[in-house]
């Protein structure tokens, strides 16, 4: 536990704010509330806004020190979640975002997506067009857009070095928000499976604030048990993902309180 803490306090990549003022160094942090209820996460998230602001959102090492100094269960919620919902369209310099509604076009292949392993948020489009989420790391062709064409590029990159050849070289990778638009893909790439232009943002948190800092246990997440969208903090601060209607304690977040 402490080589851990020692660790996170060496390489964390997000360093406290801090104020000085009158030679004190004073953190702003938010308050924590540990609640030992079992609730499944969509129960303690209301629990939260109820009782508190929400479910705790733990956003660098200054946070989940405070967090595991409290006596939590080895298991407990926290406010981070799985966005299953927001797949979207950006490239380096855009974001085109839209719930994934009905009326939102969509060609899924049978059984995704997956989210295999709980990393899958890329999109490959498979050899009869239909689409298979993907972890983002595999090499694949792709297909960018412009001067009004589709473009196969037959160079196996990981997703995001495949946007950024596309921005490069061409206009943007592949948008294919409509029925017409993915054959003529599927007629560009000749059945070859290729990543177009579609991920989503996976873990957020409950408060809608970034997840930059996101201390996994190893191998986790795994989403082992299809279903684990939803984040627990063990009792020494590293997390897993659970299936969301697992009941645990979990822990709130007050409003901002400051430590000196
Ligand atoms: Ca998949
Ligand atoms: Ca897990």
């Amino acid at each position: 536990m402490e080589l851990f803490v020692l660790m996170m306090l060496v390489v964390g990549p997000h360093i406290p704010t801090i104020h000085t003022w009158h030679q004190l160094i004073v953190y702003e942090t938010l308050e924590f509330h540990f609640v030992n209820i079992s609730m499944n996460w969509m129960d303690a998230q209301s629990y939260c806004r109820l009782k508190h602001t929400d479910l705790a959102t733990i956003q660098n090492v200054q946070d989940l020190l405070i967090v595991v100094s409290m006596p939590l269960s080895p298991l407990s919620w926290i406010g981070l979640y799985d966005d299953l919902i927001y797949w979207r369209y950006s490239s380096e310099f855009w974001v085109y975002e839209s719930v994934w509604s009905n009326t939102s076009y969509v060609n899924w292949a049978s059984g995704q997506p997956s989210n295999d392993g709980g990393e899958e948020f890329c999109v490959l489009m498979t050899g009869d067009g239909s689409w298979d989420d993907l972890n983002c790391s595999s090499n694949a062709s792709f297909v960018c857009q412009g001067g009004g064409q589709y473009h196969l590029v037959n160079l196996p990159l990981a997703w995001l070095d495949a946007r950024i050849h596309c921005g490069t070289f061409y206009e943007e990778m592949a948008i294919v928000d409509r029925s017409h638009k993915n054959q003529m893909v599927l007629q560009v790439t000749g059945g070859q499976p290729a990543w177009i232009g579609i991920h989503r943002n996976a873990w957020k948190w409950s408060d809608s604030s970034p997840a930059y800092f996101r201390p996994w246990a190893p191998t986790q997440p795994d989403n082992s048990n299809p279903g684990e969208h939803c984040a627990v903090s063990t009792s020494i601060g590293i997390w897993q993902d659970e299936n969301c209607l697992s009941e645990f304690p979990f822990v709130c977040h007050g409003g901002k309180c400051v430590l000196s």
